[in-house]
């Protein structure tokens, strides 16, 4: 089968056949349909995150299953699955505490989705959806009425942006370089956009709000903005880091900010339960509550995922998708 292999950092991925040996006895072997670009793969390919190479990357995906392990109940073949990075074993003491997107077990595990979802949707669901919707509904909590900012509006931030709106958010405040990205987080449940580039963010966001945000969402992954999302906290606010700020880099914050309660908070994979969190999202999107198909910027063949990447670095696309049936 093809594959883009990632070599070396910085350099093209090559399109190459690769072959998977069966499944073993708790494996499964899905056929991929749709995979999403995602800036974390852009991240690993920048060498901004150590990783052992060769490596073939795309953990959002959907497909088929094809066949399974002589362990495997869960799925069979023809079932339609989404992806999902967030293992668990089941009985380690983050998982009996019910924190299983901690659990450390690291092989790639699948749900089991209706047949009348569309694939190319079901993919984004794995990674950029539920990270961006459970960033805020599971990781911050983000109540009724509360004022939420989202500081870079890829397929993630729209994510957040859409989970602000289904969780009856107040204010709900996008900040991206791009207006075609302010734009669309508009449709999506934004009430207000703010561009850096018309000047300070931080001054922006608090004069919008009149002192500044219960929740904000740093969804880029960078220093600066990681320090905006903390200083545009009103007291007792909560700032939750949800892009991967480069390996080994660190921020820089007021400790005088913590005696007013302003908190700082990771987020991984949005801190999932997705046999719960997954089902859900396949409901709101048929209930027309989560509007995925306004985030497909481009259905690309595997031989154009260079120039896919190329567009995401340019700040370009929402989300581009391989399709490898196409
Ligand atoms: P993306 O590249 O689609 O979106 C980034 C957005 O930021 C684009 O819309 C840019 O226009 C915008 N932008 C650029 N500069 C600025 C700026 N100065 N201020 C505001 N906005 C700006 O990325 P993505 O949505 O695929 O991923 C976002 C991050 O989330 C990235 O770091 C990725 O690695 C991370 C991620 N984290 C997890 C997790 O579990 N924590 C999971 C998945 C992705
Ligand atoms: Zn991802």
């Amino acid at each position: 089968m093809k594959a883009a292999v990632l070599h070396e950092v910085n350099k093209p991925l090559v399109i190459e056949d690769v072959s998977l040996p069966n499944p073993g006895p708790r494996e499964v072997l899905i056929r991929t349909s749709v995979a999403g670009l995602c800036h974390s793969d852009l991240h690993f390919m920048e060498g901004l995150y150590p990783h052992p190479l060769p490596a073939v990357l795309g953990h959002e995906s959907a497909g088929i299953v094809e066949k399974v392990g002589s362990d495997v109940n869960y799925v069979k073949p023809g079932d339609h699955v989404v992806t999902c990075l967030s293992v668990f074993c089941g009985t380690c003491d983050n998982c009996t505490m019910g924190r299983t997107v901690l659990c450390t077990d690291t092989t790639v595990k699948m749900l089991p989705i209706r047949k009348d979802m569309p694939l190319e949707l079901a993919a984004l669901i794995g990674c950029g959806v539920i990270t961006g919707y459970g960033a805020v509904v599971n990781t911050a909590k983000v109540g009724p009425g509360e004022n939420v900012v989202v500081i870079g509006c890829g397929g993630v931030g729209m994510a957040a942006i859409n989970g602000a709106q289904i969780a009856g958010a107040g204010r709900i405040i996008a900040v991206d370089t791009n207006p075609a990205k302010l734009q669309l987080a508009t449709k999506l449940g934004a009430t207000d956009i703010v561009d850096p580039r018309n000047g300070d963010v931080v001054q922006q966001v608090r004069e919008l709000t009149g002192g500044g945000v219960h929740h904000s969402f740093e969804v880029l992954g960078r220093k600066e903005t990681a320090e905006q999302a903390f200083a545009m906290l009103a007291p007792g606010g909560t700032a939750t880091i949800v892009g991967m700020i480069p390996f080994g880099q660190k921020i820089e914050l007021h400790g005088f900010d913590f005696l007013r309660e302003r908190k700082i908070q990771g987020s991984s994979m949005g801190s999932n339960h997705f046999r719960v969190d997954m089902p859900r999202l396949v409901e709101f999107y048929m209930r027309g509550r989560l509007h995925l198909e306004d985030w497909i910027s481009a259905k690309l063949k595997l031989s154009e995922i260079n120039e896919g990447f190329a567009e995401m670095k340019a700040g370009k696309t929402v989300r581009s998708v391989i399709m490898f049936d196409a």
